[in-house]
């Protein structure tokens, strides 16, 4: 773990207001009844679009939209349910000059994430729930992120039996990479994530956490979600995290955010953002000073 050792640069095809040099800090905008820290928010789209602006204003560069919560066993969303609750928001927000991805695990929800203004697909199951999705983005010229995890939310707790854990991630977000070259997404759309808390164990979160240098190995630049996991909890002082509610993670995510922006990823995933922000920030301040950092 060393300064700078996870920088592999930034997607291609972004606007070119996109801040580089720095991590940037993706806000977390939840439009379903039931994700497990902000649901119910901001079903709302008027709500959703005012908090999305609002993340920007507190350092957000770029927002991330969802309408399925991901969480272990939630209910799967009808696409057009989902649809319904996204696209009015992603619309508005790109009409605002937003920079939004959509989280979303469904090809029809990714095209009209797209047709409404979204830049990037993140999908959690990287093309394995429905494929279709990367076609979709190989044609829209999207970024993809493709983020780790095994079975979907009903069984990915059940599934964290590894036979090596950080070499079998790192292999089979390998293999979803070559499922998006092989639907026409070009290398330098990719980015990777390790899928923190999605079939790994609090002590598996914590070891590929550690461990992204040898998933940065992939060569494409790493999108990282940390915030307000339950993996965390361990680390919140004073065992203040028992009251079940995860803000209280807030501070700690922040925490892995500095160590994180030190380390060079592209993008951290974020619910809280100006404390990342400012995280990302004191990264920034201290690199020119680094005589170690790889340039
Ligand atoms: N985590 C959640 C949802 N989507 N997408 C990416 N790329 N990486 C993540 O770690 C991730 C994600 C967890 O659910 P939340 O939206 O309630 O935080």
């Amino acid at each position: 773990m060393r300064t700078g050792d996870l920088d592999r640069g930034a997607p291609a095809g972004l606007p070119a207001a996109v801040p580089s040099g720095r991590t940037l800090v993706m806000g977390v905008l939840n439009v379903t009844p039931d994700s497990f820290s902000d649901g119910g928010a901001y079903l709302d789209p008027r709500r959703a679009v005012e908090h999305g602006i609002a993340m920007v204003d507190r350092g957000a560069d770029l927002v991330d939209v969802g309408g399925e919560s991901t969480r272990p066993g939630a209910t799967p969303v009808d696409p057009d349910e989902e649809i319904r609750r996204v696209e009015p928001v992603i619309r508005d927000l790109a009409a605002h000059g937003v920079l939004v991805s959509v989280d979303t695990l469904h090809s029809a929800t990714a095209q009209a994430a797209l047709d409404a203004g979204a830049r990037i697909v993140n999908d959690v199951s990287a093309g394995v729930h429905d494929p279709r999705i990367l076609d979709v983005a190989a044609r829209a010229d999207a970024v993809v992120v493709l983020q780790h995890r095994r079975g979907e939310a009903g069984t990915m707790t059940e599934l964290t039996a590894y036979d090596d854990l950080v070499p079998d991630v790192v292999a089979e977000l390998a293999q979803r990479r070559e499922a998006a070259l092989a639907a026409g997404v070009p290398a330098a759309r990719i980015v990777l994530d390790p899928g923190l808390g999605f079939a790994k164990t609090a002590a598996q979160s914590w070891e590929v956490l550690a461990r992204l240098e040898e998933l940065a190995a992939l060569g494409h630049p790493l999108l990282v979600g940390t915030s307000r996991k339950r993996f965390l909890a361990r680390a919140v002082a004073d065992g203040a995290d028992r009251s079940g509610d995860a803000t209280d993670r807030d501070a700690v995510t922040a925490a892995t955010t500095a160590l994180l922006a030190a380390r060079g990823v592209w993008a951290v995933r974020v619910h809280d953002v100006r404390p990342s922000a400012d995280a990302v920030a004191v990264a920034a301040e201290l690199a020119p000073y680094d005589r170690d950092r790889p340039r």
